[in-house]
């Protein structure tokens, strides 16, 4: 049997694989286990303890934050100021970006963009939650890294990655050279790599995507899923519907038997509801990295112009068969005119206010 290799040996045997070794993906990554290994232990005793319900603000999203989004929130950042890495944290938990301003920080050179707890609705319900990160290099050479050193297109990922606090608690990450998961070993507390080399099948018969909202969606998308439910045994139909309500553990079900999980736009989500910088683009970046694919129905994740911090798009990801054949209905039956297409631009780049 394979001997135990820890998520700290594990990057430093790859860190040649990492262009910008000297240890810094190391750190940054070994900064993000530590918050993530106490994240977990308050969630797994999370019904113990006065930390479930919400703590009474408001974030910008609109959305109660829980006393564990804010706990989740505060870990993370802490443990990347400590570690010395990073120059700048962008959370779904803060409305602007949080500048690390410390002096151990001083020559940080990369940006962590995080969702430090996914699918916090279902936090007091007992069901799986994650955080998920993305990491990028400071575009900036001088002073104070800035708003634009965040905003970089998801192609300019370094590295990406997620938690998923389940039945067990694992860690699943890339750089750029394939995907490698790590399950929590409580009794070492060590990330014990358990998921080498990750591949996500080209093909499944799982779709994850939230019926409820169905008179509001796409008319593509209405098609598809009626593709999905229609008799066919030559393709395995109808597939299997499974929705979780947090991404991670949806995405990451389907990474591991094959699948697709749709959040396309709504007449009350007109951008779609998941954050393009930390929701998104990672999840875009590992499950293309699995081999899988990750659109807007139309266009890459990975590609899309990012203008702002807290900017929503639709998103498409899984099986790459499935998210092909998905476009297909999208193309079929809700194309963008031309001048859909061309404000769509203007609203990625900023220039008119799509209703985020
Ligand atoms: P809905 C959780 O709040 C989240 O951001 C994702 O984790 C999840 O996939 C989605 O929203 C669920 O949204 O509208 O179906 O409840």
């Amino acid at each position: 049997m394979q001997g135990l290799l820890t998520l700290g040996q594990f990057i430093i045997e790859k860190q040649s694989d990492f262009p910008y070794a000297k240890g810094e993906l190391s750190r940054l990554l070994r900064d993000i286990g530590i918050a993530a290994k106490i994240v977990n232990r308050e969630v797994n005793k999370a019904g113990l303890m006065d930390i479930l319900g919400d703590v009474g603000t408001v974030n910008i999203q609109g959305e109660n934050q829980k006393k564990l989004d804010v706990f989740a929130n505060e870990q993370f950042i802490s443990a990347l100021t400590s570690g010395g890495e990073c120059c700048i944290v962008a959370s779904e938990e803060n409305d602007d970006f949080v500048p690390i301003d410390a002096e151990v920080s001083k020559n940080a050179k990369y940006i962590v963009a995080i969702d430090p707890l996914d699918g916090s609705s279902n936090i007091d319900v007992n069901v799986a939650v994650g955080t998920i990160f993305s990491i990028y290099r400071r575009k900036s050479t001088d002073g104070k890294a800035t708003l634009e050193d965040v905003l970089q297109n998801g192609t300019e990922q370094v590295a990406a990655g997620y938690v998923i606090y389940g039945s067990s608690t694992m860690l699943v990450y890339t750089t750029g050279k394939g995907v490698n998961g790590f399950t929590l070993d409580p009794s070492i507390g060590e990330f014990c790599l358990s998921h080498p080399n990750m591949t996500i099948p080209k093909d499944g018969t799982i779709y994850s995507l939230n019926e409820g909202n169905y008179v509001h969606f796409p008319d593509g998308v209405k098609k598809y899923l009626k593709y999905c439910q229609v008799e066919d045994q030559q393709t395995s139909r109808p597939y299997t519907s499974r929705y979780i309500g947090s991404m991670v553990a949806d995405v990451h079900r389907n990474m591991i038997k094959g699948g697709i999980f749709i959040y396309p736009t709504t007449s009350g989500a007109p951008n779609g509801k998941l954050r393009l910088v930390y929701e998104c683009n990672p999840m875009a970046f590992i499950i293309e990295q699995a081999g899988g694919r990750a659109t807007d129905g139309y266009n890459r994740i990975c590609e899309k112009e990012v203008s702002s911090l807290h900017q929503r798009s639709a998103i498409f990801i899984g099986s790459e068969n499935m998210v092909l054949k998905a476009e297909e209905f999208m193309r079929q039956y809700s194309a963008l005119t031309p001048d859909e297409k061309a404000e769509k631009k203007l609203e990625q780049m900023g220039v008119i206010g799509g209703i985020d």
